[in-house]
């Protein structure tokens, strides 16, 4: 039986779908596999580059997930869901209407600090103007702490997706944010063909079924590259990760020192209050709150960090009686 190397592209549950890579044992270039885990745990994620063993006609088992760059994930006290894998930022597609979380966009800049991937947040459908000003108010925070926020309208306004282009191309970006934000329709604009690569991925699987609850892998179409900065021919195009829209974003995962770290916004506050463990509630000599009253820290921001404190707190107690 051939073993060879192949890049996972699309879960749909329980059910993955990997894509050979060149030049393996002759396996077929570019030949998609139904690949599936021997346990019963299915931890791995899209992105991941696998070792598999063909075990039939575009059937194959997974004999190892090879050492991952970074994982997204979200998880509570009981399981964890991941998200995508080896990624170079996290596109975080948020909407003037319907209005966004703006607990949602926290965590999912936590996670990706945590994670150490780039966020990028889009404000899209700029072209709704009765909620543009309370979306923008609600972004400064991350525009002040250097977070890159770019507005536009996939669908009106051609010229303000394309100046996301240089941030796209050559790198693998993860798509993540509620539903109805117009990831997907971001993602068509982007890839032309991603209807089609959709069509071939769920034509292997059989399985038009899962299509809500999958993540995908698209490819960039080849180039468009800006061939100026040493870039050759044959470079990598960059790839879209496409998740499904959703309504929470656990990071019960998260102990307190990571947590900590990943407000940056804090970092320059870290060991300066008079607790080691300070929550940065009520407790006395609290420099962070001290930040907050001076105006140069987001009251917000530290609600967050309270609530994610707490959320890892109690998923470490719940883990420790389940034991
Ligand atoms: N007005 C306006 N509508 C848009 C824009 N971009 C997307 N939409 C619409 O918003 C709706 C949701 O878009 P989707 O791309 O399906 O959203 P999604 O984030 O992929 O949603 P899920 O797949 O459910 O997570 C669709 O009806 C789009 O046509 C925009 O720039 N302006
Ligand atoms: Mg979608
Ligand atoms: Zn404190």
């Amino acid at each position: 039986m051939k073993s060879f190397k192949a890049l996972l592209v699309a879960s749909y549950g329980r059910h993955y779908l990997a894509r050979a890579i060149e030049g393996e044992a002759g396996i077929s270039a570019q030949a998609l596999y139904q690949v599936t885990s021997r346990g019963k745990q299915h931890l791995s994620a899209v992105g991941d580059v696998l070792e598999v063993q063909e075990t039939g006609p575009e059937q194959a088992v997974i004999e190892k997930i090879t050492e991952r760059k970074n994982l997204l994930y979200r998880s509570d006290a009981y399981k964890s869901k991941s998200i995508a894998s080896n990624v170079d930022q996290i596109l975080i597609v948020l909407a003037t209407e319907p209005g966004f979380s703006p607990d949602l966009l926290g965590r999912a800049v936590i996670a990706a600090e945590t994670a150490g991937i780039i966020p990028r947040i889009i404000l899209n459908k700029c072209d709704l103007p009765n909620k543009l000003a309370a979306a923008r108010k609600m972004l400064e925070p991350y525009i002040a702490m250097g977070y890159p926020v770019h507005e536009m309208s996939v669908k009106h306004d051609p010229a303000s997706v394309e100046a996301l282009l240089p941030h796209v191309q050559g790198r693998v970006s993860v798509l993540v944010g509620q539903s109805g934000m117009g990831k997907s329709t971001l993602l068509n604009f982007l890839i032309p063909d991603a209807a089609a690569q959709t069509q071939e991925h769920s034509k292997k699987l059989d399985s038009g079924k899962h299509t809500t609850t999958a993540c995908r892998y698209y490819d960039l179409p080849a180039g468009q590259q800006n061939f100026s900065a040493g870039s050759s021919a044959n470079s990598f195009a960059g790839a879209l990760i496409d998740s499904p829209g959703f309504q929470e974003f656990g990071l019960a995962h998260l102990s307190e020192s990571e947590l900590q770290h990943a407000f940056i916004e804090f970092r320059p506050l870290l060991g300066k209050c008079k607790f080691h463990n300070c929550s940065h509630g009520d407790e006395p000599g609290c420099v962070v709150r001290a930040a907050v009253d001076a105006g140069t820290i987001s009251a917000q921001r530290v609600e967050l960090f309270r609530q994610l404190r707490h959320e890892s707190h109690n998923a470490d107690t719940i883990q420790a009686k389940l034991k």
